[in-house]
Parts: C-alpha cells; structure tokens; sequence
C-alpha cells in the first residue's frame, strides 16, 4: 500500500471511473437530458433488484432545489464488509468498480445486471457528490465520495432497526448540459416500474416548486393495471381485462390484454423489466400463439369458412393493448439499442403459455370470443380492400410510368442521405417553398388542407386518401408491414405547417400517420419539424428574425426599440422566398427540430388523446398542454 493509502487495485478502479468521467455517452447514451435521468434510473433500478429479490417493498425518490436526488429504498443493504481481494468494502466497491454490483448478488432476476445496467459506480462517477447510507445488521453506515473517489471513510454513523441502502447525489455540472430534471420523465418511468412490479411501491417527491409535490405509485394488479392504464383512454371490447401467468425453467411470463375499438396495435413487452422496444423471442412466441390460437378458434366454431383466407397476425392485433412482461435468470439483449430479447428458450415458453391459456379463455367466455374474432374478420377484410386498392394503383402507376405524385417538386440529387422533403401545408406555401428551395437536395411536397385521421380510420381507407398516397408514394418507403426504411427516398422528412392551431393540427395528423404506419422513420430520427420565425422586426431596412416571443423582446432590447417596425407572420405565405429560405429552409441558419419517440406509452397517450374518438380526454389534454409544446417531442 502506498502513503496515500492507494495500492494498485485502487488505481485501477479509478483510471475505470475516469474513462465513465472522459466519455460519459458510453455509458448512459449521452450528456442530454436522458443521460441525466439515467442516473436515477440506474439507482432505481439497484433498488428494484432486491425488490425482485423479495427484499424490498419501498423506495422514495426525492428531488431538490438543486437537483440533487436522494434514492431510499428498504432493500437489504449493500454490504459493508472487507472483500479481502480488495481490502475495501463492499459498498466501495460497488460504488467505485464499473459492473461491480451483480458480483456479491448472484441468483435472481437482475434488471442491473444484465447489459443495461452499468451499475451505481457510474452514476458516482458522474455526480459532483455522492454519498451512501447503509442500514444493516442494527447499524447505519455511511460514506462520501467527489466525482467518483471516496472523500471520507465508511464510517458507521448511527444505528437503526430498519435495513436498506440511501443513496444521494448531485449530477456533475460539467458532465451535464443541463441539470434540470423533468418530474415528467421521472414520473413516467416510476409508474411503469410500479406497474411492473406488482405492490412495490414507489413514492416520487419533487421539492423543487413553491410546494413540494408527492406522487405514490403503487399497484395491486400490476401489468392487469398497467393495461387499464394504457386503454383507460378508449373504447374497450370486452370489460375483463385477459391475464395469463405461467413458468418454465425457472423462467416466468405474464401478460395481461384487453381489445379496444381503435385500430391500431399496443404490445409492450418486457424481460426483467426492461422495455423491450425491439421485441424478441417473447415476443415471436406471442405473436405466433396468438394468430395460430385465434385462427384455430374461428375455424372450430365456423366463424371463418371453409374458403375464406386465415386470419393474418395484423388483423389480430388490431385494436390490441398488451403488456407482456417476462423473468429472466440469464437473460441476452441484442439488437442496435440492446433492447431485444434473444433467449431462444422464451418463444417456445411464451407460445405454449398464451396458446394454452388462451384457447382455454376463448372456450370460457364465448362473448368475449365473438367479439373478438369479429373485430380480427373486419380488419382482415379492410386489409385484403387495401391489398387489392394498392394492387391497382402500382399497376395504373406502372401503365402511366408515374409512381411519384403529380404535385411533388423533386430534387435532384438521387442520394436519399443528403434529400429532404418538405410537406408544406397548402399550395400557396408550397409554390413559395418551391422557389426557396435548393433543387439539389430539397423536395416539396404541397399537402392540401386537413390530411386524414388515420386514428379514425381503417388502412383501406387510409390508402385511399389523396394526400396520404402521396406521402406514401413521394416517400418510397411503403406502409405497415410493408414498411421498407432502405427504400426511403429522402432521409429528412421536414414537417413545414403554419405557426397557428390549424397549423399545428396538420402537423399532429401527419405525425400521428407516420407514428401509426411508419414508425421507423421517426425511430430513426428521419422526421423533423420546420421553425417558421413568428416575427419580422425590421430596423433601418435590416431584418431580424424571432422565432418566440422571448426573442422578440431580446430583439426589441437590442434594437433600442427606435424606428423599427414589427410584422406578425400568420402564414408561411407571407414570406416570400427569400425569406422562407433564409429563415427556415437554408441548413446554416434554419432550425429543425427533430422528432423522437422517447417513450411509447406517452407517445401512444397522446396520440390517441389528440386524435381519438373520446372528447372527454381530449379536452383535458388541450387545456393542460395548451402552453407548450411539448408533445410534439413524442
Ligand atoms: C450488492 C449485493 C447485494 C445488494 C446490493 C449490492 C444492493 C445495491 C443497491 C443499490 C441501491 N440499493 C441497493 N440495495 C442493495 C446483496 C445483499 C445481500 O446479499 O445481503
């Protein structure tokens, strides 16, 4: 050991924390908000593995004024004895050493452990301060760190009957951009969590208003609660909500369902409480038991003759809400975002699971059956209407050698990666769109009025929309199923509506169409939003820009306010081209905002709030979001 009381192992260790410190995005995707929200959620989810475990009821995530965060749980405690390998304890190991948490667990579903969690070290890395509670064995210990390295020792500061681990930190301000945490965020990410784990409750306190708010999430059902959640919003089928549970291997699924009227398909799967966005074998084994059980059903009962083609697994899933959650002692992520399941042993479980349970509730409850197959037979028909709509126009379309919509003002480059196609709204904007641009590698494409609803609408009638086949055809990519991201033909899709409600409602149904029916393309970050300034202040013949109301008073303080005149701009017509493409369209001075899907369930909220059927839920969301923005950023 040296004087300082570091020997080699110790180095190490922290030559591990300062590479987190050097390239932080390797570790929690980036510096961004979501990166700082990372922190608690790494923290949390330390918590829920010993509520996994069976050890922990409660935990109570606390923010203050300063965006220091405390996680409190009642779990086991993190250890505190010697590692005699290491001669430091427990805690400091886990603190200090990248993935060191799952070493002393073993045994049990981990959602740490696998390749999500990069362990608490991480966030004691990235944290101005840091400090450790313990409660074990009739004392508290504690222990305090800076930037990752340990300031004091673990010194026992008291006793208590109580056992768990508090964990407080302040996220480092040179790490993040921004530190501000988003009780929005938080809170999402806390329900789904509760939902997941069934009676765990979870309390979430945000100190930082005028009056501290508190939150409890806390739920009996579990994901039964969690789909009543998610359709709480829609016109349900059937009123029970279906709940299969079952094990094998040591492994466990559950799932919970229910239809609803709409058209659209909700599946949210889960292993040990990670969101599964890119599916899996689980998630084949639904699938596959779900098309085969239906279509068996509806043949046995002659609800589907003899001539008629099966049921497809589109039509099944058409106004279907589940949440499949399932356990894992091993489990392997794969995928782009480590987000796919890749247990080969899960699709066979799953299949037999859902197969089973299922035929077993179609025999129980007949009523329940027939509307269900009824629902699946209409979407099936609507989608064989739309196979043979689309049929004829690819064939017209190759008679007439125009597959490209008549409107469509092509750029020239044949490069998708550097095209962009602009949908403007209305052809007045469109034509001055059409002289702004630069021909190279901009397209326009003129939208007329109010596109389609397709949150109203069935895919045959969806594809029978003007201006829809034309985004469809102008974007090369196909719909659906049939959704062909390599195809694209531009890789930014630019949404330019008018800086007013009609505006924006335009804007909405487009985003709602591509969220419906081509979900990758804002997966992959090909769909952005234009920003039309609000405002021309115009001083001594020099023109600036504001694109909020805040900028235009910054503007007006700049100017002196002297001789300067103000046009509102209520249209994108009213620019002229110059204008428009200084402003909006020229890559070195517009800004685009770029649209991403940061959580499917909000996304799928909003979505169904903005453009369903319900009125009710509708006008609640208008009033409460009727300041901000914010759901634009899905
Ligand atoms: C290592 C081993 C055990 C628990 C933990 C770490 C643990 C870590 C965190 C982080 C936040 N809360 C936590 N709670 C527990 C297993 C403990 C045992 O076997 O007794």
């Amino acid at each position: 050991m040296s004087k300082n009381g570091y020997n080699a192992e110790d180095i190490t260790v922290l030559e591990g924390l300062e590479a987190v410190r050097k390239r932080p995005s390797m570790y929690i995707g980036s510096t961004s908000i979501r990166g700082l929200h990372h922190l608690i959620y790494e923290v949390v989810d330390n918590s829920i593995d010993e509520a996994l475990a069976g050890f922990c009821n409660n935990i109570d995530v606390t923010i203050h004024p300063d965006n220091s965060v405390i996680v409190e749980d009642d779990g086991r405690g993190i250890p505190v004895e010697i590692i005699p390998k290491y001669n430091r304890s427990a805690v400091e190991i886990v603190l200090t050493k990248l993935h060191a948490g799952g070493k002393f667990g073993g045994g049990g579903y981990r959602v740490s452990g696998g390749l999500h969690g990069v362990g608490v070290s991480v966030v004691n890395a990235l944290s101005e301060w840091l400090v450790v509670e313990v409660r074990r064995g009739g004392k508290v210990y504690q222990q305090k760190y800076e930037r990752g390295t340990p300031v004091s020792k673990l010194e026992i500061v008291g006793s208590s009957k109580n056992q768990g681990t508090t964990i407080s930190f302040l996220p480092d301000k040179k790490i993040f951009d921004d530190i501000n945490f988003d009780p929005e965020m938080i809170n999402q990410r806390m329900r789904e969590t509760a939902f997941l784990n069934k009676d765990l409750k979870i309390k979430v306190v945000d100190t930082r208003g005028e009056s501290p708010k508190e939150i409890v999430y806390k739920y009996k059902g579990g994901i039964v609660d969690f789909v009543k959640y998610l359709n709480s919003k829609k016109d349900v089928l059937h009123k029970k909500i279906i709940y299969f549970e079952g094990e094998g291997n040591g492994n466990n699924i559950e799932l919970a369902a229910q239809y609803n009227s709409g058209y659209s398909e909700n599946i949210f799967s889960f292993a040990n409480n990670i969101n599964t966005h890119e599916g899996g074998t689980h998630l084949s084994g639904l699938r596959a038991a779900l098309t085969r059980t239906l279509n068996d059903y509806a043949r046995g009962y002659g609800l589907l003759k003899e001539k008629e083609e099966n049921l497809a697994g589109e039509d099944i899933r058409e106004g279907l809400t589940v949440v499949l959650s399932v356990k894992l002692l091993e489990p392997q992520f794969e995928g782009q975002t480590k987000t796919k399941l890749g247990n080969s042993e899960m699709r066979g479980l799953v299949d037999n699971v859902v197969s089973g349970k299922l035929k077993e509730f179609l025999e129980e409850n007949p009523k329940e059956a027939r509307i269900i197959v009824n629902k699946a037979i209409s979407a099936s028909l609507a989608r064989q209407a739309a196979r043979k709509a689309r049929e004829i126009t690819r064939r017209k379309g190759l008679l007439e050698n125009m597959s490209l919509p008549g409107k469509l003002a092509d750029c020239s480059t044949k490069d998708p990666s550097h095209s962009e196609i602009y949908l403007v709204e209305g052809d007045s904007a469109g034509g001055s769109a059409k002289q702004a641009r630069d021909r190279e590698f901009q397209a326009i494409l003129p939208l007329k009025g109010k596109i389609l609803n397709v949150e109203k609408a069935r895919i045959n009638k969806i594809l029978n929309s003007e201006e829809i086949k034309a985004i469809i055809s102008a974007l090369g990519t196909g719909v659906g199923e049939d959704f062909d991201l390599e195809a694209a033909r531009y890789h930014r899709a630019i949404i330019m509506t008018d800086a007013d409600v009609d505006g924006s409602h335009i804007r909405t149904l487009i985003l709602t169409f591509f969220y419906r029916y081509m979900q990758p393309l804002i997966e992959e970050g090909y769909v952005y939003i234009a920003q039309p300034p609000l405002y021309k202040i115009t001083q001594k013949k020099k023109n600036y820009y504001a694109f909020s109301d805040k900028e235009l008073n910054e503007t007006l303080e700049k100017t002196g306010r002297e001789g300067i005149s103000i046009q509102r701009y209520k249209g994108l017509g009213e620019m002229n081209p110059d204008q428009l493409w200084e402003t909006t369209m020229n890559p070195d001075t517009r800004t685009l905002l770029q649209v991403t899907i940061d959580d499917a369930v909000s996304a799928d909220e909003i979505f169904t709030i903005l453009m369903g059927d319900k009125v009710e839920p509708r006008r609640e969301f208008i009033q409460k979001h009727a300041k901000d923005v914010r759901f634009l950023d899905i």
